[in-house]
Order: C-alpha cells, then structure tokens, then sequence
C-alpha cells in the first residue's frame, strides 16, 4: 500500500520525506532524483494506551509505505503529456500525496514566481486530467479500429466504460468523484489513471502563519471533492519537531500551540483516505495494530496475521478498544460477558481487539 508524494520543485517534497522517515536532514535541492520509497509508522494513541495498560515486551504500529516522486514540471507537459517515468514510478501507488506550496524562501524561489496555492493545485491537477484523457483517447481509438474485427464483448463492455470516463474527463472532472460497479472497479486495474487515486492535498505554509492554519484549510477547502482531503503543515517547522530529543519537542510544540506534530494527522488520514482501518491484537509478548481495509470480514483480517490464521479460522474472540480500556483487561471482559465470539464473517470495525482462534 504506496502512496506518492508529488508536488512542484521546491515545493517541500524532500523535506517531508525526510521528516516522515525522521532522518535527521533533509536533501534540500537536486530535484531530478530517482522515487525513494520508505516505509512509515502510523501513530496511534490508542496503541499507546493499550501498551500502558498491558505493558508488553513491544509496541508494534502499523505502517503505510510512501515514495517521493520528483519530476512534475512546472512549465506543464505542454499538452505532450506527463513524462513516462513520472507515470511508471506511480504506477503501485493507491494515493497520492500533492504538496502544495504556501511559503516564502528566496533562496528557493517558486518555479512560478508567485505564491498561489490555489493556483498550484488547479494546475497540477489539469496536468492529471490531461494525462487521463490523453490515455482514455488512445485506449479507445485502438477499441474502435479492433472491436468490428473480434466482435468480442468484453472489449464493447470497456470502450463503453472508456467512453463515460472520457465524458467525465471533458468536464474537466477527476475520475475519483464516479461511481463504478464491481465489474467496472475490475476492469479499470488494468490502467493507470491518476486522477481516479484518492487525494491528500499538504498545505506547505510559513512557519509564522501556523496560528491561521485553520483559516488557510477553510480558504482551500473547496477543492475537498470526493475521495480527497486537505491538511495543513509547515514542513520546516514538522522537520524540526522531528529533530528535537522528546521533552524538548513537547515544549516547542507547547510554545506554538499544537497538541502532536502535524505530521502525525498527515499519516493518520492518508490512512483514511486508503478506506485502512486498524485492528489490535494484544498480549505479554506484543501489543500490535494491523492494517485491513475497511469492510474486512474477520477471517480476512486474520490473513493480515498470517495466512493460516485464515485458512485455519475458527473464531476472533473480540472486544472493542474503549471497553478494554475501561474493564482494564481481557480477563475482566471476559468475566462481564463483554468478549464476543465472532464468527467468519464478522465484520471487523476499527479499534476492535481480537484474539484469533484457529486450527491447521
Ligand atoms: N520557510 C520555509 N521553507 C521551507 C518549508 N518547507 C520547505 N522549505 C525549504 O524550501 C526548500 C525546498 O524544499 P525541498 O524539501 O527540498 O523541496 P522539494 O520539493 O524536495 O524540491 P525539489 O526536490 O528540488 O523539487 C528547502 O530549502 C526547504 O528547507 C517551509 O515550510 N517553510
Ligand atoms: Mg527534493
């Protein structure tokens, strides 16, 4: 499960990178580099709570995987389309995250000349849409010439399917705002489309304008259509948080008002908005979080274990969170009646703790 950091030249794309992996320093400059991919711990109070409570030998916390993406141009694809390998080293990626620069630097000047978020986020997205409709076009002129000749259903079911995207794209609308069936859903695996991933936009803002963060959000939250978000950070500010021992980041943080490092929402909801949910298994050894899609049978999310926890299943012993932290211990909700035996197609929901039984 990838998600793509992209986003114009200076933007902040390194610095976020580098701060999500909490290296100590950030590449500040050589742009063109190849995608770097690093994997990320999902921060979660609730994991934290659980580990006070049970105190294990270890915290294991789920993690989402990102990979920094250089190479989208600010001149634009001049209508010849995004470069091929901008669109190969997105091709595994389920979300993209597009940072959007809000900050002076004159040292690192905006490729643009001018600092206009919104004007940023309609460009880069117009460069997707584009990028679409150029694929949709081709997909459907080599539709159109094969289709009298093989007569085949299948290919009339696609160019069906080819022809309402591109109806949508000339709209100038994401492909992430239709709805598909089942059978569409499947269909579309087979192609690249960028603007059918969900979408976090990061508001990259001056270190002093963090007391107007919220009112920056408000301004730009017209773009939030379906299946995108918007979070507002200062990346300088989020690596220096990183850089700094514990206590002293408490105190820095205290100073400007904010509860946990911004970067911690950024992780949170690009969690989200890839439809994950996290489950808890929790003992003496470990306490740890697992990663399932929302929607997940029980048996499924047994398979996030391993794999013979799910061919195996017999039943997840379950109790939700919130009730484990009050009762204060599996024993005690087992005594009030409150750890539930569920069956395979139990629907696992977020926070729930589970215990699987199987038999191999
Ligand atoms: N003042 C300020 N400077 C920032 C902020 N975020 C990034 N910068 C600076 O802007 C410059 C560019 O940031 P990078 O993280 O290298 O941006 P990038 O998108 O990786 O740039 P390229 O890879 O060259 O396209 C660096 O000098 C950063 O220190 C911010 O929130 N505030
Ligand atoms: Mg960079």
């Amino acid at each position: 499960m990838e998600i793509g950091i992209v986003g114009l030249q200076y933007s902040g794309k390194s610095t976020i990178f580098s701060t999500l992996l909490q290296h100590k320093s950030a590449d500040s400059g050589g742009g063109k580099e190849s995608a770097e991919r690093g994997i990320v711990k999902v921060p979660d109070e609730r994991l934290d709570k659980l580990t006070k409570l049970i105190n294990p030998k270890k915290q294991t916390n789920a993690t989402l995987e990102f990979v920094k993406v250089p190479g989208l141009e600010q001149d634009g694809s001049q209508g010849q389309g995004l470069p091929s390998q901008f669109l190969n080293n997105l091709k595994n990626v389920e979300a993209l995250l597009v940072l959007i620069r809000n900050f002076e630097n004159e040292y690192f000047p905006h490729p643009k000349g001018r600092i206009n978020p919104a004007a940023d986020i309609d460009f880069i997205n117009s460069e997707f849409l584009l990028s679409d409709l150029m694929l949709v076009e081709q997909r459907i002129e080599r539709l159109q010439k094969m289709i009298p000749k093989t007569k085949n259903d299948q290919d009339k079911r696609i160019l069906d399917l080819m022809l309402r995207l591109k109806d949508q794209l000339e709209q100038e609308k994401p492909l992430r705002d239709m709805d598909f069936s089942d059978d569409e859903r499947f269909m579309l695996k087979a192609y690249q489309f960028l603007t059918i991933k969900p979408l976090l936009y990061v508001i990259n803002i001056q270190e002093d304008q963090i007391p107007k963060a919220n009112f920056i959000a408000n301004e730009l939250s017209g773009f939030v259509t379906k299946n995108c978000a918007l979070t507002v950070l200062s990346a300088e500010i989020e690596k220096e948080i990183a850089e700094l021992e514990e206590q002293d980041a408490l105190i820095f943080m205290e100073d400007l008002g904010i509860q946990e490092p911004a970067m911690y929402k950024l992780i949170r909801k690009s969690y989200e908005l890839l439809g994950l949910i996290s489950f808890f298994t929790v003992g003496e050894k470990e306490c740890r979080a697992w990663t399932i899609r929302n929607g997940s049978t029980a048996q499924k999310a047994a398979g996030a274990i391993h794999t013979d926890l799910e061919k195996g299943f017999i039943r997840a012993e379950t109790v939700h969170y919130d009730e484990l932290i009050v009762n204060e211990s599996l024993a005690k909700c087992k005594e009030k009646g409150l750890l539930r035996l569920e069956g395979k197609e139990y629907i696992v929901k977020d926070g729930d703790v589970m215990t699987i039984r199987f038999n191999i």
